[in-house]
């Protein structure tokens, strides 16, 4: 899978992306990343970027010709149609269902702005418009970097183990299960017993309610759209009922 990103600070996205599975993908050629500096598409002498608003109030607003161009470099280059996202707080919530959508994509390019955003004229050229979540952000290269994060893994052969990104507990809408490593017990915290008992059927079933409960207790907002099976179903009814009255 292709990404072109459109950023006035391309080392805020390089250097993470260097790192981890990631950056493991873009040197083995599975993902193609490329960082474009919205500045080499500027044509004066000064490389300007941005402009004062019409209207007047505070801030600058990223020009839109630096970016027509640089779509349109992107357009030379790939071919079109392009898939242009901006990453703007006005856009739809980026979610793990958007995130496997965009994976089905052979190429898409990822718009980060600065300042007090885009020219609205370049809406005109834009195909979605995502927010990550609702903060306020300096910018759109972080958000950049979790989508492209978010959509990478469900690319074939980014992430080793297939299985893990499909079983995500979290895309069938859950939190994930309490994690334990060695050593079995450390300043007087032990590892739950049925992790060590090599009894698989109970451990399975301990993860399983784990995750429900966790899940009713911190994020009861996501059971409402969650893949169930009829024994998670049967555990969070034994739950909900064990808790009744104690909150
Ligand atoms: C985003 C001005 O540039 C910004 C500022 C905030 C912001 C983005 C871009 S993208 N917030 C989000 O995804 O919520």
């Amino acid at each position: 899978m292709t990404f072109d990103i459109v950023t006035i600070f391309p080392a805020m996205i390089e250097q993470p992306l260097a790192a981890g599975i990631i950056g493991r993908a873009i040197a083995r050629g599975t993902l193609d990343v490329k960082v474009r500096d919205l500045r080499d598409f500027t044509i004066d002498r000064h490389r300007v970027v941005d402009d004062v608003p019409y209207g007047g109030g505070p801030g600058m607003v990223l020009k839109p010709d630096p970016i027509f161009r640089a779509l349109d470099a992107v357009e030379a280059e790939r071919g079109a149609p392009l898939t242009v996202i901006m990453m703007s707080p006005q856009g739809r919530p980026f979610t793990q269902a958007e995130a496997q959508r965009l994976s089905g994509l052979a190429h898409v390019v990822l718009l980060c702005g600065r300042y007090e955003g885009f020219d609205d004229r370049v809406r005109e050229r834009v195909t979605e418009e995502l927010s990550i979540g609702d903060y306020v952000l300096t910018g759109g290269e972080l958000p950049a970097l979790v989508v492209l994060d978010a959509v990478a893994r469900f690319v074939p052969g980014v992430v080793g183990d297939e299985q893990s990104v499909v079983e995500d507990s979290f895309s069938r809408g859950l939190l994930d299960f309490p994690q334990f490593t060695r050593p079995p017990e450390i300043a007087d915290l032990r590892v739950p017993d049925v992790l060590l008992s090599g009894n698989h059927a109970e451990i399975r079933r301990w993860r399983k309610r784990e995750a429900l409960s966790r899940t009713l207790e911190r994020r009861p907002d996501l059971l409402d759209d969650a893949r169930l099976d009829e024994e998670e179903r049967q555990m969070l009814r034994e739950i909900k009922g064990a808790r009744h009255g104690r909150d």
